[in-house]
């Protein structure tokens, strides 16, 4: 039975730390707010790590920040999520963050999901407000796709209302949720760690924490800073204060290197040596969030979440349309994202990743809804300045000028200058804004005023002088 990463969700200050304070049995990485000086409650700054067992099963825990500010840390977190635990302020539903993070499950673990409805306490009128409360929450888990009859656990964490049934409560709904749960684990592949924290132990060396989300790692093994281009012998493992000869996919790993300085590294993936290459462009799927609501240019810049790293990247909102004579894919160029659409990423620096998973937010668009824009797969890393066939459609209009009986053609008028070169443009289509169905091809120039003959085979007869008549065309883009 694997070990299971478990996510502690929510808007700020709904009671997150306080909650995984009385449920965790391990203390790990910057767990329970250490860094808050002086005593007093201060926001959750960064991701706090800790451990319980049930069903002997280890569940690591990872305390989220709540504050909009710090969504970063929680994208990245979310990735190695097999399961969630939401907390929700009962005074106030669903709130700004709640709502992210609902996205972030219903991306990594719908079905696994537990909704606890913490601080019932400060209800004033508890039993009819805790009833609406519930019924809204379902209703959001089902317009999330979260599924619908996640477990809702009411809570009261404070030091005057906290009971241990609450946690008994919890542990049973746990126990049933991870029954027969195995999400899958790559332990084939070379080796991926999600770094969360790099910090140095004076005397012994430098200790990176993190989750291997794929493949074993052993004492004695090479890992790679792929930014950095530097390789290090891993001297120890521990995973939960147990040292470890060997770890793998799904496990926390406390991993100590020596003669690398901490401040030079922050969060990101480390690999095998040779594993992760610079990827700074690339083409990706991409899924809108419904939640969105602004509507996004092309050659917009956003922030890219992808590989426990987000960087800002330019978006180019593409469609598949046809293949080149050389056989590869084009791409007509748009003017804003519309579905069905690509995007192609011009990241600001390189990102070393393998993960081909990535979130595209505007994070600076703080208290306007949802900041998640869409999310989506790489499909191909692109060489910089890659030779994505693209093009603009153009489109000009002209009329028919008149129709010629005896050979099902016409002249037209209107759409080209007299200097035209019209072997450009022979056998191009011509179509009928009356008529969709009536389409002709570009003969070539008739006279040198910008006339031009159309020949028509069906519909000739139904044609009449002065209808418009339009040709769209691709203009290739010249930086390819
Ligand atoms: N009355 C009452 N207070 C609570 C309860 N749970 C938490 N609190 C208090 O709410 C405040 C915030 O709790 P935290 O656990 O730090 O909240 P958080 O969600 O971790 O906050 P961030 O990490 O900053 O997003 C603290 O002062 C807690 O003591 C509860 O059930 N009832
Ligand atoms: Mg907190």
């Amino acid at each position: 039975m694997c070990s299971l990463n478990v996510g502690i969700l929510g808007h700020v200050d709904c009671g997150k730390t306080t909650f995984t304070k009385r449920f965790a049995e391990i203390a790990s990485t910057s767990a329970f707010d250490k860094h808050s000086d002086g005593g007093g409650r201060r926001n959750t700054l960064d991701l706090g790590f800790s451990s319980v067992m049930i069903s002997g099963r280890r569940l690591a825990l990872v305390d989220c920040p709540g504050h909009a500010a710090l969504i970063r840390a929680v994208l990245a977190a979310s990735t190695v999520f097999d399961m969630a635990i939401l907390l929700i302020d009962a005074r106030n539903g669903i709130q700004a963050q709640t709502a992210e993070h609902m996205l972030l499950c219903k991306i990594f673990c719908p079905e696994k999901v537990i909704v606890i409805l913490n601080k019932v306490d400060l209800l004033e009128e508890k039993e009819v407000s805790l009833e609406q409360t519930k019924k809204s929450i379902r209703k959001s888990l089902k317009l999330m796709g979260i599924l619908e009859s996640s477990p809702i656990l009411e809570m009261s964490l404070d030091d005057q209302h906290f009971c241990e049934e609450y946690m008994e409560n919890l542990r049973k709904t746990i126990e049933m949720l991870i029954e027969n749960f195995e999400p899958p684990r790559n332990t084939k592949d070379p080796l991926l760690i999600a770094v969360d924290h790099c910090f140095s132990i004076k005397g012994k060396g430098t200790v990176l924490t993190g989750t291997i989300t794929q493949g074993t790692l052993k004492i004695g093994e090479e890992i790679e800073f792929a930014n950095l281009k530097e390789v290090r012998k891993v001297k120890s493992i521990e995973s939960w204060k147990t040292s470890r000869d060997k770890i793998e996919a799904g496990e926390r790993a406390a991993i100590l290197v020596t003669n690398f300085e901490a401040a030079r590294f922050s969060r990101a993936i480390v690999a095998v040596p040779e594993y992760l290459k610079p990827m700074k462009e690339c083409l990706c799927d991409v899924e809108p969030i419904q939640f969105f609501r602004s509507s996004l240019s092309s050659r917009t810049k956003m922030h890219i979440s992808i590989g426990y790293e987000t960087v800002m990247a330019e978006c180019q909102f593409l469609r598949k349309s046809g293949i080149s004579n050389s056989g590869e894919d084009e791409f007509e160029q748009l003017d804003k994202m519309e579905m069905p659409c690509q995007v192609w990423l011009i990241f600001e620096k390189p990102v070393f990743v393998n993960s081909d998973f990535l979130m595209a937010s505007r994070l600076d668009q703080n208290g306007k809804g949802c900041r998640f824009a869409f999310r989506g797969f790489v499909r191909k890393i692109l060489e910089p300045n890659g030779k994505l066939i693209r093009f603009t459609r153009k489109h000009r209009t002209g009329f028919i000028d008149r129709l010629e009986q005896n050979s099902n053609s016409a002249i037209c008028a209107g759409m080209f200058k007299g200097e035209t070169n019209f072997s450009i443009f022979q056998n191009m289509q011509i179509l009928i804004a009356e008529n969709p169905e009536i389409s002709g091809t570009i003969e070539g120039a008739f006279g040198k005023s910008g006339k031009f003959r159309v020949n028509f085979r069906d519909g000739f007869e139904k044609l009449q002088e002065k209808w418009k008549i339009h040709l769209f065309l691709k203009k290739y883009l010249n930086d390819n």
